[in-house]
């Protein structure tokens, strides 16, 4: 079944990156629908509400996983058929691929201004969001280099040399620990994004929080790339993002643990850098300070709000 294979994947990392899981969760469900054995509303409906549940419990973090979800589902209560409820579904799906591959371009074109020619770049993880405004910088002409760490414990730093190498972009590959020692090297930090708190604090990849505050200490510029959909609209009504922790073994192998029975390996994937660490989020909506946050929760992820509505009026009556 595509959702459990997909599922699968997100949770193994085979499929990574804030964006890319969306997208791919979206396919699932869009595969999901047509391929559904249900012929009536009620069950079709269970069927979707149970895949969805599947996928957007792979990965606990990257916000817009659920918020893909959220929005492939919307309009499920609605429907009047079942013939509307799963074309509904279909062309959701769709246009939240294809919206998101949208916003990438529109922040590679936004972002890359923000990166001057002669300009050296440090960047931090794999992001398709962040490398895509590298891309766009260095195909319009400007000569840039990179530096781009290594990213413990699971060395997505490989795939973004990969990437600089293979367009041609002069790039330095260096260990995690060694930002703080190029930092006066550096230009501009730009990172990617799995969620954005109303607060317009970025959790990404562990890691992160330490590189921007060496960054804002050394007063260099830090740029988050990130869609709208990376937005968290549930930290309005005072949710938390979850800090997934994954296993010990992805930093210590097995064996060795077990020769350590006093040692407890700790694994968090991300980390939260505080709102006075950046500079300017590059949304497809345009270039934002993270203080904006809470307007591009308003403006594009409306639902955290009409809930916050809905609460705040419940909670008023029952005072009365
Ligand atoms: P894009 C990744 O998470 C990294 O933290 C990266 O910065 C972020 O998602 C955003 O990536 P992981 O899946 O959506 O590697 O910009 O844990 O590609």
């Amino acid at each position: 079944m595509f959702v459990t294979e997909t599922a699968e994947k997100i949770k193994s990392m085979e499929i990574r990156g804030a964006g890319r899981i969306a997208r791919a969760a979206a396919e699932a469900m869009r595969h999901h629908a047509m391929e559904t054995q249900a012929r009536d509303l009620v069950s079709f409906r269970r069927e979707m509400e149970s895949a969805a549940q599947t996928l957007v419990t792979t990965r606990p973090t990257a916000v817009s996983l659920p918020n893909a979800i959220h929005l492939v589902m919307s309009g499920l209560e609605r429907a009047a058929t079942f013939e509307e409820a799963q074309n509904g579904m279909i062309i959701r799906a769709e246009q939240f691929i294809q919206s998101s591959h949208h916003a990438l371009e529109k922040i590679a074109q936004f972002g890359a201004r923000h990166i001057r020619d002669g300009d050296i770049i440090l960047t931090h993880c794999n992001s398709e969001a962040a490398l895509g405004c590298i891309l766009e910088a260095y195909r319009s002409g400007k000569e840039i280099e990179v530096f781009a760490t290594e990213v413990r414990p699971r060395n997505q730093g490989l795939v973004t040399i990969r990437t600089l190498n293979d367009a041609g972009i002069k790039t330095n590959f260096i260990v995690d620990s060694a930002v703080r020692s190029f930092i006066h090297e550096i230009d501009l930090v730009l990172v990617g994004a799995d969620a954005v708190t109303v607060n317009g604090a970025v959790v990404n990849k562990i890691g992160t929080a330490q590189v921007a505050h060496t960054a804002t200490e050394a007063r260099v510029n830090v740029l988050v790339a990130a869609e709208t959909y990376k937005f968290a609209p549930r930290t309005i009504i005072g949710e938390l993002i979850q800090i997934e922790e994954r296993e010990g073994s992805e930093v210590l192998a097995y064996e060795i643990s077990q020769t350590l029975p006093h040692v407890t390996v700790r694994n968090p994937a991300f980390d939260v850098t505080p709102v006075e660490y950046i500079d300017l989020i590059v949304t497809e909506a345009g270039v934002i300070p993270p203080q904006m946050a809470y307007i591009i929760i308003r403006d594009y992820l409306g639902w955290g709000i009409e809930e916050f509505h809905k609460n705040f009026e419940i909670n008023t009556r029952n005072e009365e």
